[in-house]
């Protein structure tokens, strides 16, 4: 990993206390906005402008992460003031208040994870039409809807890490399941689609018979019933793949005091500081993830190149991103962060979020 904001050494707790305070000020509706110019030119760009991220859901510690970063990148990158609203659940109409109400306060820049492609769009282009700049981060909306996509890494990547990590543990071949987040993520849903075409293309992989996707919702209480119920109705289970942070975590927790700890395997994309001792104990040997902290950082700098218009989110265009260098607008508005990182016994104390 080339750069990691959040290598051991800098405090992931911190960042996910300040970010716990904004959220709390934003939740009781006395946070505030600044409306100021919308700034069209690189001159006349700095100083006043206000960045608001909205994220899936605010009790996930993966999105605190991700908030710390996008804090950092928002101070970095100039902006004026950065705040954060959202739902405490990830359903899918539960962002369209918080983006009417940004569209209200004046805000320049939007940041969203969608929980719906759809179901963010009217009230995206309605903010737009005000003159705000949309920077869909971590889970996309339709295109059409934002000026960039800023994504964690590439999306096809993510998957097969995935399905290597699986089919590596359970010797490449028995029957595996899939325990997401929403049915609605876009991320998600991009991430499920590209393992089940590699299952059905892929030789190395067809002794591999997905048998079913459940849904936990990023709740964990449900992601761990969830994990209960795969090993109650499919008792030849030899893996699960989780691509959510709760649905990982909370799934090795229902393993590690199982039967079937050590026996069904479990991968998936998960945050290290929660893994760490599924991983200590035996339960999980190996999961991915992305340094979450440069997805918000990498965020905020594209929202202040669009609101500078010094992009505008077309294929080739390129900005500054602080500490992490240039980065390029690709198809479709899509900026990528980095490589995905793959943790084990012998790294993960390495890493600090
Ligand atoms: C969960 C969320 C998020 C996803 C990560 C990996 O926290 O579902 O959208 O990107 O996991």
């Amino acid at each position: 990993m080339k750069l990691s904001m959040t290598r051991r050494g800098r405090s992931g707790l911190a960042l996910t206390a300040s970010m716990i305070a904004v959220t709390a000020i934003a939740l009781t509706g006395c946070a505030s906005t600044d409306s100021g110019d919308k700034g069209g030119s690189d001159n006349d760009s700095k100083g006043d402008q206000t960045i608001t991220f909205i994220p899936k859901q605010l009790n996930n510690p993966y999105t605190d992460v991700v908030l710390g970063g996008g804090k950092d990148g928002a101070q970095a990158a100039g902006f004026k003031s950065s705040q954060v609203v959202g739902p405490l659940d990830a359903s899918a109409s539960s962002q369209v208040s918080f983006i009417n109400a940004e569209t209200q306060a004046g805000t320049n820049v939007i940041v969203i994870a969608a929980n719906d492609p759809d179901a963010v769009c009217p009230a995206l282009k309605e903010a737009r039409d005000g003159g705000a700049k949309i920077v869909a981060f971590d889970s996309d909306t339709n295109k059409d809807c934002r000026d960039v996509f800023v994504s964690q890494v590439v999306a096809k990547d993510v998957a097969l890490i995935q399905l290597k990590l699986i089919s590596e543990q359970i010797g490449g071949e028995g029957e595996i399941a899939i325990l997401s987040a929403t049915a609605n993520a876009t991320n998600q849903n991009e991430w499920i689609t590209y393992m089940e075409e590699e299952l059905k293309s892929n030789p190395d992989y067809s002794k591999i018979k997905l048998v079913t996707k459940v849904y936990g919702d990023d709740d964990d209480t449900k992601s761990f019933q969830e994990a209960q119920g795969l090993m109650q109705a499919y008792p030849n289970l030899k893996g699960i793949i989780s691509p959510t942070t709760v649905g990982i975590a909370a799934t090795a927790r229902y393993l590690s005091t199982s039967e079937y700890k050590g026996k069904v395997a479990l991968t998936g994309l998960g945050l290290p500081n929660e893994m760490r001792p599924f991983v200590k104990d035996g339960t999980v040997t190996e999961f991915a993830l992305w340094d979450p902290a440069q997805l918000g950082y990498v965020a905020a700098f594209a929202g202040m190149a669009l609101d500078a218009g010094t992009i505008t989110g077309k294929e080739g265009d390129k900005f500054e991103a602080g500490d992490l260098g240039e980065r390029k607008v690709g198809a479709d508005g899509l900026v990528i962060v980095g490589p995905p990182t793959v943790f084990n016994k012998d790294n993960i104390d390495d890493y600090d979020f």
